[in-house]
């Protein structure tokens, strides 16, 4: 009986869904997508609780969040590694993946910045979006030329 494939659940808009769709395409895993807006789609809540994207339904399991999926995705397809086997830049893959992943993109998306909306103007939620952006890019970078040393 052939295994079912498993199912990307994400959006276009989502930086966080694309990441688990460079994670698939790269390690040539065959998979079906489903587009959703985790905030209207009443039955999205079923597959993730707390109505965040990406999350991957891979038979009987449910993975949610892009690093843990990505991470999930490695151990169950260890052809085509994500990850270096050097122990010092395997940690600071981590650390990038988790900065971009806990301490950029969630502190300028929708759940921070939608939450004041009509309380805040435009151009103050810009401020806050190329705060973090600005203040994470600036150490990726360093972290970068630290590897690359
Ligand atoms: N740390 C999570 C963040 C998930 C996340 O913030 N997803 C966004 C899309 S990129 C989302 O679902 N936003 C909907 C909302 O904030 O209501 C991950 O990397 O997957």
């Amino acid at each position: 009986m052939a295994t079912a494939k498993p199912i990307l659940y994400g959006a276009w808009i989502s930086s966080c869904s694309h990441r688990v769709r460079i994670a698939l395409n790269l390690k040539g895993v065959d998979y079906e997508y489903k587009s959703v807006n985790p905030r209207t789609d009443p039955d999205y809540e079923k597959i993730n609780p707390i109505k965040y994207i990406p999350a991957l339904v891979d038979g009987d399991i449910v993975v949610s969040d892009s690093l843990a999926i990505s991470l999930y995705l490695e151990d169950k397809y260890p052809a085509h590694p994500l990850l270096p086997k050097d122990l010092k830049r395997k940690a600071l893959n981590l650390q990038i993946a988790n900065i971009v992943c806990s301490s950029i993109q969630p502190l300028q998306g929708y759940a921070v910045i939608g939450l004041h909306e009509g309380s805040m103007s435009f151009d103050q939620g810009l401020q806050i979006v190329q705060h973090y952006i600005d203040k994470g890019f600036r150490g990726l970078i360093s972290y970068h030329l630290f590897i690359v040393k």
